[in-house]
């Protein structure tokens, strides 16, 4: 979920922006990652509009607008509501799936196997449920998880990483990314890139997920550890987990990422995000018959039929940020522009 900018004052449709951002935040609430795309790839050009827009053939002249959409606009125009917001805000079997949706790492399938049970509430789930350690975890911690990260917190954990690593090994470095480094004022989680000059993953891994996780765990930083299940990270590169200051009591999401030097503008890219921005640097890559990945961007993919990848290429780039940029031909953009 992204945050409103407020800049919507004086905008001729702001009202109807405001609608259709609910609209975008219930769909991101229900994980359909298209129509959250789609929805926000709408208020993006509404924002730009100087006019107001009022009917289908208005808003069907505009780019990413088809017949549907600007039927949808029409009718928030002139009711100056969306039946599809209200009957989802009242349907009580909703608001449950909802509510599921919002445990840590529950997608739609098993939020729906649990309505089909007959859960109705978390005490619910927490009493009758089988649950895994993350459902768990994800449930005790429901709020906390879902609470915003004051900017200042998130400096907070990834300098308490940083020290704690300093003293098994001072030339390890320690940088905070994803929404941070795009400038959020609030975070949703905290995610570290951890990387050592001219260090092999193997032993960088030894020291960051045996020594220093081990010895946060005992200082009582780390919370507990979170599986990535469904992820293929068969290289060991990640940690998933929760982490929590000595002044304080709410538990934190933190993601840490292990970095090789020679892969670092590739993992800057990809921590850096956000998700949209990525999926267009990756769509462009495929277009210009290259693959840009978190380790790198590589050239001569042979791709199938289907698109489907049926070699690796050869790697062009992975250790510049501004390399992948230039030879992408994109005009370089600082992490703060990388919203879409
Ligand atoms: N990422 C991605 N695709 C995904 C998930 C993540 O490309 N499906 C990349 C882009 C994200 C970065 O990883 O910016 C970090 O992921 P987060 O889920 O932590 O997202 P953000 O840090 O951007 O936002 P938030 O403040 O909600 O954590
Ligand atoms: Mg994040
Ligand atoms: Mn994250």
């Amino acid at each position: 979920p992204r945050a409103t900018h407020g800049s919507e004052q004086g905008n001729p449709n702001a009202r109807t922006i405001q609608i259709l951002e609910g609209l975008c935040k219930y769909y991101d609430q229900m994980q359909d990652t298209w129509r959250t795309l789609a929805y926000r790839r709408v208020i993006g050009v509404l924002r730009k509009q100087t006019v107001k827009i009022s009917t289908r053939e208005q808003a069907e002249a505009l780019p990413f607008i088809g017949s549907r959409l600007a039927e949808k606009i029409e009718e928030i125009v002139i009711t100056d509501r969306l039946r599809r917001l209200d009957n989802t805000r009242t349907d009580p079997m909703d608001k449950i799936l909802r509510l599921f949706l919002g445990i840590y790492g529950v997608g739609l399938s098993q939020a729906n196997k649990w309505i089909q049970a007959g859960h109705r509430t978390l005490d619910d789930l927490l009493r009758n449920a089988k649950l895994s350690h993350n459902q768990k975890t994800g449930i005790d911690h429901y709020d906390d998880f879902a609470a915003r990260i004051p900017r200042a917190e998130v400096e907070a954990h990834g300098s308490y990483v940083r020290k704690a690593l300093y003293k098994l090994d001072p030339s390890f470095e320690v940088m905070v990314m994803g929404s941070y480094r795009r400038g959020a004022k609030d975070s949703g989680d905290i995610d570290l890139i951890i990387t050592k000059p001219r260090a092999t993953l193997a032993a960088m891994r030894a020291v960051v997920f045996d020594e220093l996780v081990t010895s946060l765990f005992n200082e009582g930083f780390l919370k507990t550890s979170l599986a990535t299940s469904h992820r293929h990270d068969s290289t060991g590169t990640k940690w998933h987990g929760a982490s929590c200051l000595p002044s304080s009591t709410t538990w934190r999401r933190l993601d840490l990422l292990l970095v090789p030097e020679e892969e670092m503008g590739a993992a800057l890219i990809y921590f850096t995000g956000n998700d949209i921005f990525n999926r267009s640097m990756r769509l462009l890559a495929s277009k210009k018959g290259m693959r840009l990945n978190q380790k790198g961007l590589y050239k001569d993919v042979v791709r199938g039929k289907g698109r489907e990848k049926l070699n690796e290429g050869t790697l062009v780039e992975g250790r510049s940020e501004k390399k992948i940029f230039e030879i992408l031909g994109v005009p370089w953009r600082p992490p703060t522009e990388r919203i879409c």
